[in-house]
């Protein structure tokens, strides 16, 4: 199996640890954003939405979107399980993967970025968007599970909601957005990050970091 991803991309880091979580191996492939890697022919001929990540199964099968892959992973490899197990809850964190991966992240992605600077918005402007977008989906998913028990977003263990939350605060820390105001959200971020599926699967832990 082959994951394609970048390192900083907050999409390849949700299936890095929802790969990590379920104990999972995959040769990781990076692929340069920044230098345009994601719009070679080789790549489009994987994913011809020009985005990592990608995961190239050992039969030829290559999956895309990293929620897609997430529920594969799920579905294929049942144990832990990465959902609650409760029907109510389930959608609930669905809903919250769902506000940072849908709805969140897809604004500030780097194709829209580069569009806004495209269209001579100042680097000033660029990052300011990014920065919103961020803070408004993290605000409305702090509300979400304000009344939970924790210490993950749904309960005792990580779910597809932490697996979403942890990168995009990653982001959000880049933009400059003061991620202090999210408490709940940090209690589940450092329930995470004490688990080697979370710390291994970090920006800075991938081979093209360096
Ligand atoms: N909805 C997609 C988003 C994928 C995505 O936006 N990937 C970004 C990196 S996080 C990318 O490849 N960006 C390249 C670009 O914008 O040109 C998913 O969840 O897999």
């Amino acid at each position: 199996m082959r994951l394609h991803g970048y390192f900083r991309s907050a999409a390849s880091w949700r299936v890095r640890i929802a790969l990590n979580l379920k104990g999972v191996q995959a040769i990781h492939v990076p692929h340069h954003l920044r230098r345009g890697a994601q719009r070679a022919p080789e790549y489009l001929a994987l994913n011809p939405q020009g985005l990592v990540p990608a995961l190239e199964l050992d039969d030829g099968i290559v999956l895309t979107q990293s929620l897609a892959i997430i529920e594969w992973l799920e579905e294929a490899y049942p144990e832990p399980t990465l959902l609650p197990l409760d029907v109510i809850e389930r959608a609930h964190a669905r809903a919250f993967a769902l506000a940072l991966a849908a709805d969140t992240h897809p604004v500030q992605n780097l194709c829209v970025l580069g569009r806004l600077r495209e269209m001579g918005r100042p680097e000033h402007d660029v990052q300011a968007w990014a920065a919103n977008v961020n803070a408004a989906g993290l605000k409305a998913c702090e509300t979400l599970i304000a009344g939970g028990a924790g210490p993950f977003c749904f309960g005792g263990a990580p779910t597809i909601a932490d697996i979403c939350l942890v990168p995009q605060l990653g982001n959000a820390r880049r933009f400059g957005v003061d991620v202090s105001q999210f408490p709940r959200l940090l209690r589940s971020e450092g329930a995470c990050s004490t688990m080697p599926a979370f710390a291994d699967a970090t920006p800075d832990r991938q081979p093209d970091a360096k």
